[in-house]
């Protein structure tokens, strides 16, 4: 399975792009055919977490903190008071902020019509990358520098981030992952301090996206441990993203509760969907459908989950889990309306 997925994954990827990845976005940059280039990052990345995952779930045995949650808010009688007034305080804090948590993690520039997804509760997106679609979206866009590859972009597009409007950046990609922007936490310290601390003040600065992966093996570092290693080296930011693929709902609310008792900040879970990376069977359809609902819910509701994004706005799945697509013939399908209207 992981072979197969690989195979398919580098057959596609030749196929496609019929070149390296500096082939690619050096085309890129000449004949700025950018969603290219950041198609292949993704497709890249996903086929990472094909040996991305192995040694997850033995690490995570602990009950769910979601039902332990309700459990203590809907059966302690005699704090009633306290807790409904803590209950309030967070719908406040989530009704006036969860319009803005849903994101789209978008592939696509200009080749399908972002401007589907603008009529309900997705408030942000990101390319993998510091190129935002040409069209205007309306839409905020949160501009990526994705890996020591990507400096001369982020150089080429940083003098724009004010005329954006741009509020919030985000870090390198998977840098605890070999497919991925692979990244010593020293190192990524100082390309840190070098191109995106600078901004600190300005506009929110969200972390490096390390996966859930826990544990160290040939192919990956534990996510956590590497962004605190990260922070030891001099690098500060005001909020940690994530991305996880699990195919229990329950296993992603634990890892974001384990991300925020870690580093006490705003969390963002840049990419997730319900996909086995285990190599065994995939999540079904009422499967996902019941992550989406219940992680959207949660995350909306929890005032310190400050953004999210499902993977699966593309045409392409590129060896995640075809259930959890959420655009389909250039429009969103079911889950992708449900993850536009839901609230
Ligand atoms: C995911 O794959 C593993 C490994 O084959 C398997 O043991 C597990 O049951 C699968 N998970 C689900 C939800 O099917
Ligand atoms: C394969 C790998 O481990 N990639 C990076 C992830 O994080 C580790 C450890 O922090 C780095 O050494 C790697 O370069």
């Amino acid at each position: 399975m992981h072979s197969k997925i690989l195979l398919a994954a580098l057959t596609l990827f030749s196929v496609t792009l019929a070149g390296s990845h500096d082939t690619v976005m050096a085309d890129r940059r000449r004949h700025h055919v950018h969603k290219r280039c950041h198609k292949r990052q993704s497709h890249h990345h996903d086929h990472d977490h094909d040996h991305g995952h192995n040694d997850w779930h033995q690490d995570h045995n602990s009950g769910s903190s979601a039902s332990s949650t309700s459990v203590a808010t809907s059966t302690t009688a005699s704090a009633t008071s306290t807790s409904s007034s803590a209950a309030a305080a967070t719908t406040t804090a989530s009704s006036t902020s969860s319009s803005s948590k849903a994101g789209l993690a978008w592939p696509n520039g200009d080749a399908n019509d972002i401007s589907q997804w603008t009529n309900g509760k997705i408030g942000w997106y990101y390319t993998w990358s510091p190129w935002p679609v040409d069209s205007a979206s309306g839409l905020d866009f949160y501009p990526q520098l994705w890996g020591q590859k990507q400096v001369s972009d982020w150089q080429q597009q940083k003098g724009k981030f004010a005329e954006w409007g741009t509020t919030h950046i985000l870090g390198f990609n998977e840098p605890n992952e070999s497919g991925q922007a692979n990244m010593q936490p020293a190192d990524a310290a100082s390309l840190w301090n070098e191109q995106i601390a600078q901004y600190q003040g300005q506009y929110t600065l969200i972390s490096p996206a390390c996966t859930s992966r826990t544990g160290d093996s040939s192919s990956g570092t534990d996510g956590i441990k590497w962004l605190q290693e990260f922070q030891q080296n001099g690098a500060s930011f005001d909020a940690v993203a994530v991305h996880i693929y699990e195919t229990d709902y329950n296993k992603v609310i634990e890892y974001l509760q384990k991300v925020h008792d870690t580093f006490q900040l705003p969390v963002y879970l840049t990419e997730y969907a319900c996909q086995n990376f285990s190599g065994g069977d995939q999540c079904s359809e009422s499967e996902v459908w019941q992550m989406m609902q219940k992680t959207t819910s949660w995350m909306d509701s929890q005032e310190w989950m400050h953004g999210y994004a499902w993977f699966g706005a593309m045409e392409q799945m590129q060896g995640v889990n075809i259930m959890n697509q959420l655009l389909s013939s250039d429009a969103p399908t079911g889950l992708g309306s449900y993850y536009i209207q839901s609230a």
